[in-house]
């Protein structure tokens, strides 16, 4: 077989560039190690920077997300008993951001996939890819009992965290920068109402606590957890309580609680790897960093990388210039690296660490109340929750 692009990963980040490459001609296949079903299983992310909406609509897989999404104008700051809205649009000068599951996106660009005819193999096993630092690299899978060839012109690794993509490269050609917090976040999906129309992020002595949502229907929430949790130790009616007691009276009241269908434990992490390019492979999205989702940067991250790359790629095939694919990495890390502080820096600010002394919880405080008292302070925090621009 032979395509121009090999796209390794059917997450958002390889979904998102392989439809746009197959709206610009450009020839390519995803492959995947597991099934349609088990990605879409998964619950991620929940709130879309309006770049990541554009890319979608330029993708033509936003009809689903204009009428299910909720666009937001502001989210709060609960602490101390007090509610502090940061006032995104008003902030911004109009910007806003769409709150849309991860999950959802991910069916909608399966969907787009399919019905435009772009080939993708799942249960693909053992991918590896091969000569990327030469001009004529080549991917290899098994399926079926039988191992496969893809000989192409790049490579894209979308294949997250766990991928097989970063570890391929020389461990000598990589710098790799890595930050893992003392604590992960409990979550669960519930088909209940949100207990606010805008998002929460309270910090309480307790812990962290995010109220998100789905939709006016289905309820998103995380909790703060220490590492050593483990889900079968947390009861819906353990979750409920210990969500309420980090919540002011006026919210914890007006929590509606149900069955959970999803509850997940998620370790933090801010992971960044260096050069996001090594020859004909590209790394994209959580195959080259990670992000707490504190600052619900991960998704966005990886929609900015997919515009920087595809953006490369269309330049070398239409205008026959490198200069894109050249300064891909860099002008991907700069971004990247912008959403890797503010994502820790909205975990410091937002989470009780095990080991905090009294003065850095008086330095957290402080910070809060800058932050919640200051125009300047606040316009930082909603440019950067919105999205810097690409
Ligand atoms: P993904 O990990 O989504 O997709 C990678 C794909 O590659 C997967 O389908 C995988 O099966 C495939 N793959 C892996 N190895 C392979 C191999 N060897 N061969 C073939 N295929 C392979 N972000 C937020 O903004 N907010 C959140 O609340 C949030 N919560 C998260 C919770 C968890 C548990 C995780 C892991 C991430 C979370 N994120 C969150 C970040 C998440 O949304 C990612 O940023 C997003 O999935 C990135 O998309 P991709 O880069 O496509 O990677
Ligand atoms: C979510 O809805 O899953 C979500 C929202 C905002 C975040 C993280 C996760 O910062």
């Amino acid at each position: 077989m032979r395509t121009q692009i090999v796209i390794i990963g059917s997450g958002p980040s390889g979904l998102l560039l392989g439809q746009l490459l197959s709206d610009a001609g450009i020839s390519n296949i995803v492959l995947d190690r597991v099934g349609k079903d088990y990605i879409l299983g998964r619950v991620r992310a929940g709130v879309l920077e309006e770049g990541t909406v554009e890319l979608i609509d330029r993708a033509k897989s936003g009809t689903r997300m204009h009428v299910e999404g909720l666009p937001h104008d502001g989210f709060s700051l609960v602490f101390d008993g007090r509610d502090h809205r940061i006032d995104l649009t008003g902030l911004t000068g109009g910007k806003r951001v769409m709150v849309y599951g991860q999950t959802e996106l991910t069916r909608d660009l399966m969907e787009r996939r399919e019905t435009s005819g772009g080939e993708s193999i799942y249960d693909a096993s053992n991918v590896q890819p091969h000569d990327f630092d030469g001009n004529s690299p080549y991917v290899t899978y098994e399926k079926d009992g039988t191992t496969h060839r893809i000989d192409c012109d790049f490579i894209a690794g979308c294949d997250g965290f766990h991928g097989v993509s970063r570890k391929s490269i020389p461990e000598r050609s990589l710098r790799v920068f890595e930050k893992v917090y003392p604590f992960g976040w409990l979550g669960i999906l519930a088909d209940v109402p949100p207990v606010n129309h805008e998002l929460i992020y309270a910090n309480h002595p307790r812990g962290f606590a995010l109220c998100s949502m789905r939709s006016a229907t289905r309820s998103r929430y995380y909790v703060q957890c220490a590492l050593d949790q483990k889900i079968e130790d947390w009861s819906d009616d353990r979750f409920w309580d210990e969500l309420r007691r980090r919540l002011p009276p006026h919210h914890a009241d007006a929590v509606i609680t149900g069955p959970s269908f999803e509850k997940s434990i998620a370790p933090l992490r801010s992971f960044v790897a260096e050069p996001m390019r090594f020859g004909r492979l590209f790394l994209v999205g959580d195959a080259a960093h990670i992000v707490p989702p504190t600052g619900a940067k991960g998704l966005n991250l990886a929609a900015s990388d997919v515009h920087y790359l595809f953006s490369g790629l269309a330049e070398h095939y239409r205008d026959g210039s490198d200069k894109g694919i050249n300064a891909y990495s860099a002008r991907a890390l700069s971004r990247v690296w912008k959403a890797v502080r503010f994502s820790w820096w909205m975990t410091t600010i937002m989470h009780r660490f095990p080991d905090t002394g009294e003065f850095d919880q008086r330095i957290q405080e402080t910070e809060l109340d800058y932050l919640t008292h200051s125009r300047a302070a606040s316009t930082v925090l909603a440019e950067n929750y919105v999205g810097l621009p690409y």
